[in-house]
This record gives structure tokens, C-alpha cells and sequence, in this order.
């Protein structure tokens, strides 16, 4: 195996044995293998488009491959292998319907387009072949790496915007043009660079389309104030982002007595007027992804994920037949729960059944955490933030947006936030959030100095409003804002927020805690040269730089 797509990579440069993450050999291999499907699916399909048809359960199946190998999402050998047989059935298909549209020549430039096994061990031998280490040239290759985490980013999100049905054909035909470049010897460093930013352009249009899910289904998110402390009845935690999943739990578990606690990035679930009407909606429990090894033993209920972050849980955990999964999430051992079908709701009543029999949650933390600010609460306030800037009592806004993560270093997000200057406030969006949402850092008359959007998605909120903040003071230069980004990256769909802000010209971004292990020196070179993306120093050095 070799995989480098996520932050905590083995050494700072590769997983080669077993990930860092817990993924094993055999599921990186499995995984690498269906992406390598996925590029001969996708220019099957390319085909198909271009004699004017469109097979949406193909969209959806290449979205949902590329879902299921997010960093933390999907360690279930036996789902990979079946996906990879359904590859090989709806390539046959596709296929077929070129052939009934008269195209005989497709194929046979690739053989991700033609290859085939007949047993496991096939599959496994040939996984060996198409990893990240079959591109030579290491500037390429790192392109061509950048490019399918952003699109693995953009995946993400696209499913949980088809999940409410929302969908836009122009985002699922670049995610496979993206991926067949990437079996493209022909494109050039240069060409690889434009797809790269076109990549980051799609990650904004899937990430207002996203914006645009969640807030028409369930109202714009607004100043709320969630409970972290518990209540004496038996819940369900539920975790990862997609809010579909959300629903169906919460109009099940209605009247049963069954509370259900958000985890980790499902908390900004509770800023949205929809799930608010649910009193058994009791608060959430715990912090970022990384704790849950601790914090699922002692919430008593079974727990549900709906995708990223997962941790394989130790060999001795006392909470491991209390895990579900549903989604593009999977373990091995975790019971599943199938996907909804014709629109219909899932069924959760096999989790609803298992917590009615557990003990309510343990109590680790008592009093409420304040959000809800994305673009709509944060213009209510405009008038008032537009006077704070101006007289001077807000001096620099921060985003911080991003994800958290187990190494000892992300301390230093606490501490740099800790330190910050009264007069700053902090813009946030991800599960980095939890390194500084539950420090007393006050308010600077009454705007709280910690405003979170919500999800990692929901960064598109901190682009609206910077935007707006750029038109109200009649700037022609988003970087002419007494804005500073210092964004603390993880997994993949921080790749595609990150590409996002690219796009759209966003400058001196610092990204931490250590920059991409797939950007080779000269990718990285050009990202300095052209967008002054930098990394982090200490918290006293990077204190004095942005503060200037
Ligand atoms: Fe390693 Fe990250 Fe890949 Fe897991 S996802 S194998 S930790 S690089
Ligand atoms: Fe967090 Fe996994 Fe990235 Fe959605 S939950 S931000 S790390």
C-alpha cells in the first residue's frame, strides 16, 4: 500500500505498511483499485454523455466509490470488493448502450476500461498495479493526486446534496473528466494546474449547491444554543455530516423515548429552525472525530455514522457492538443500514430497538456551546459588525475553518486562538471548531469572538461573507479585508474547501499543521509563488506575522 491523501500520513510522507488511520493493506489496496474503476467508468460514461445520454445511477455509484475512500469513511473490506463487482457490471452495461448507439471503437486506450477479475485474489494482485506509485514523475503524480482528493472532496458533498435532491449534472461530468485527466499522459504540469483550480471552482458551485440542500430543507441556521450536558433517558449519537440521515433518525425515534445527541461534525444540525422542533433532539455529546475511543464508552447508546470520521476501535472496546454505519461509511463487524429507497426514509429501527435497552449517557461535560453563523445569521447582524469594524473594536477577523485531528501539535489552535488579540474574531466551519469552541473568549458587543457556520461545507458561508464584507467596504480585493486565513487541514474534503478559496483568489493561506504530503517541492513552489499558501510557525511567530 501507499497512501498520502490525509495530514496524519505515516512520517509526514506515506502509509506503507498499515495507515495511520487504522486502514488496513488489503482496504487501501481494494480502495485504490476502485478509483482506478472509477476512471475507466468515467470515461465510459464521458462517452455515453457526449451521445446525449445520461445514466444518473452511474453518477451516483462513481460519486459514492469515491465517497467511501475519504480519509476515515470506509474500512469494510467485503463492501470494497462488491463495489468493485458492481464496477464491472455497470461498465457492461454502459457499454452496451454505446454499442447500441453505434460507438464500437471505445476502449481500449485503458485498461482500467477492459480489465476484469474472476476471484479476490485477482482483484488483489492487479490493486498492486494502479496505486499512486504507478506515476513516475513525481510533479505529475502529486498533480494528479491533488486533483483526485479534490474531486474525492467535491464527491462528498455532491451526495449529500443528491441525498435531498439536489443535484447538478455539470459537477458530476467534471468529477469524471477529472479523473480520466488523471489517466491522461499527454496533459502537461501546466494542464494538470488548470484542472486543479477548475477542480477548485466545481468546489465552490458543489458547496453552494449544498448551501442551497440544506437551508431550502431546513431554513437558514441561526443564533442557537446547544446543550452539551445530558439527560436521564436512552440515545442514539449520531455522527459524520449527512443531515438526510438526521431526519429519517429523528422523525423515528419520535415518541419512544429514545433521545438522539449529535457527534462531532453533526452538531451544527442544531442550528437549523427544521430539527428544532424535535424536543428528543436533546444536545450534543463529546468533541472532534479523534475522541471518540473515550467518549463512545461512556455515552452508553449505539451510535450511528453517516460517513467520516470513524476510528476503528481498540481491540478491548467496551462500545464496539454499539456501532452502526450507514452511507459511505463502513467497518467491518458494524451492522450497516441499506440505503433509503425511491426517496423513502431508512430504517433505523434495528438502532432504536438496541438503545431502548442501554443505560442513558454519562455525563463529561455540563453547560452549552453558542453557533448557527452562517451567511443569513451573520448578514442580520451586518449592520452591527460593519460598526465594530469600523470603530475600530474589531480589528482582524480569523478563519480558522477546517478539521481537527489526534496529533499533540494541533495545540497550538488552542493556543493561537487563546492568544489572539481581544479585538479579533474567530470565523470557523469544521470540526477544527472543537480545538477552541468551548474557550470563554467572549464578545465584542454582543458579536460572540468564536462564530462558527457550521460543517466544513459550510466554509462557503465564510465566502459569502467575505464577500460581502469586501462589497460593503467597497473593495475591489477579497485580500484587501482585515481578513487572515489559518486553516488546519485533515482529510480530503479540506482539499476541496482549500481549492475552493483558490478559485476564487484568496491569498496567504497558512495551512497546517504541515502542508500536504502530496504536493511534491515544485507543486508546492507554485502554490507559494502564486497563491502565498504557507505553512505555520509557532504560535508567537505566527502571532506577530498576522498581527503584523
Ligand atoms: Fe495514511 Fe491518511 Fe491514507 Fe490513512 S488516509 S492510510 S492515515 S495517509
Ligand atoms: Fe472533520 Fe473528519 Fe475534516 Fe468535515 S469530521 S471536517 S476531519
Amino acid at each position: 500500500m501507499y497512501c498520502y491523501q490525509c495530514q496524519e500520513t505515516a512520517a509526514g510522507k506515506g502509509c506503507t505498511l498499515k495507515g495511520v488511520c487504522g486502514k488496513t493493506e488489503d482496504v487501501a489496496n481494494l480502495q485504490d483499485l476502485l478509483i482506478y474503476l472509477m476512471k475507466g467508468l468515467s470515461k465510459l460514461n464521458i462517452r455515453l454523455r457526449e451521445k446525449g445520454e445520461e445514466m444518473p445511477y452511474v453518477n451516483k455509484f462513481i460519486t459514492d466509490a469515491l465517497f467511501m475512500t475519504i480519509t476515515n469513511a470506509n474500512f469494510d473490506r467485503q463492501r470494497f470488493i462488491k463495489k468493485i463487482e458492481e464496477a464491472f457490471l455497470i461498465r457492461e452495461k454502459i457499454k452496451n448502450k454505446l454499442m447500441e448507439r453505434g460507438v464500437k471503437d471505445f476502449a481500449l486506450d485503458c485498461n482500467c476500461l477492459t480489465w476484469k477479475a474472476a476471484t479476490v485474489a485477482e482483484m488483489e494482485e492487479k490493486a498492486k498495479e494502479v496505486g499512486i506509485l504507478s506515476t513516475q514523475d513525481e510533479d505529475i503524480r502529486s498533480l494528479r493526486e491533488l486533483l483526485t482528493y479534490g474531486i474525492k472532496g467535491l464527491a462528498a458533498y455532491a451526495e449529500h446534496a443528491a441525498n435531498l435532491n439536489f443535484e447538478d449534472a455539470e459537477i458530476y461530468a467534471f468529477m469524471q473528466e477529472g479523473l480520466v485527466a488523471t489517466k491522461n499522459d499527454a496533459l502537461s504540469v501546466g494542464d494538470l494546474i488548470d484542472l486543479v483550480l477548475k477542480c477548485g471552482s466545481m468546489g465552490v458551485k458543489v458547496m453552494a449547491l449544498l448551501d442551497k440542500a440544506n437551508t431550502s430543507t431546513y431554513g437558514n441556521p441561526e443564533l442557537t444554543k446547544v446543550n452539551i450536558g445530558v439527560r436521564n433517558n436512552p440515545a442514539i449519537l449520531i455522527s459524520g455530516h449527512d443531515l438526510r440521515d438526521l431526519q429519517d433518525l429523528l422523525q423515528e425515534t419520535a415518541g419512544t423515548g429514545v433521545d438522539v445527541y449529535t457527534h462531532s461534525e453533526m452538531l451544527p444540525a442544531h442550528y437549523y429552525p427544521f430539527f428544532k422542533k424535535y424536543s428528543h433532539f436533546a444536545g450534543n455529546y463529546g468533541n472532534a472525530w479523534w475522541k471518540q475511543t473515550e467518549e463512545f464508552e461512556t455515552f452508553n447508546g449505539p451510535i450511528l455514522f453517516t460517513t467520516n470520521c470513524l476510528v476503528p476501535p481498540r481491540p478491548n472496546a467496551g462500545y464496539a457492538d454499539r456501532v452502526y454505519t450507514t452511507g459511505s461509511a463502513g467497518f467491518s463487524g458494524f451492522p450497516h443500514i441499506e440505503d433509503r429507497k425511491n426517496g423513502l426514509p431508512k430504517d433505523f429501527s434495528k438502532i432504536i430497538e438496541h438503545a431502548k435497552k442501554c443505560k442513558p449517557p454519562t455525563e463529561i461535560e455540563k453547560g452549552e456551546i453558542v453557533g448557527g453563523f452562517a451567511h443569513n445569521q451573520v448578514f442580520a447582524l451586518a449592520d452591527k459588525v460593519v460598526e465594530a469594524v469600523k470603530s475600530g473594536a474589531i480589528r482582524k477577523f480569523f478563519v480558522m475553518a477546517g478539521c481537527d485531528g489526534r496529533m499533540k501539535n494541533r495545540e497550538y489552535y488552542t493556543q493561537f486562538a487563546e492568544r489572539l488579540p481581544n479585538d479579533t474574531v474567530i470565523l470557523t466551519a469544521g470540526c477544527a471548531k472543537y480545538r477552541y469552541n468551548k474557550l470563554p473568549l467572549g464578545d465584542i458587543g454582543g458579536i460572540p469572538r468564536v462564530l462558527d457556520a457550521g460543517q466544513c461545507n459550510d466554509s462557503y458561508s465564510l465566502v459569502v461573507i467575505a464577500l460581502k464584507l469586501k462589497e460593503i467596504f467597497g473593495l475591489n480585493d477579497v485580500n484587501d479585508l482585515p481578513i487572515a486565513y489559518n486553516i488546519g487541514w485533515y482529510e480530503q474534503k479540506a482539499v476541496i474547501v482549500l481549492l475552493a478559496l483558490l478559485s476564487l483568489g484568496v491569498k496567504n493561506i497558512h495551512l497546517g499543521t504541515t502542508l500536504p504530503a502530496f504536493l511534491s517541492p515544485n507543486v508546492a513552489k507554485v502554490l507559494v509563488e502564486n497563491f502565498g499558501i504557507a505553512g505555520i510557525g509557532t504560535v508567537d511567530e505566527d502571532l506577530k506575522l498576522f498581527l503584523g
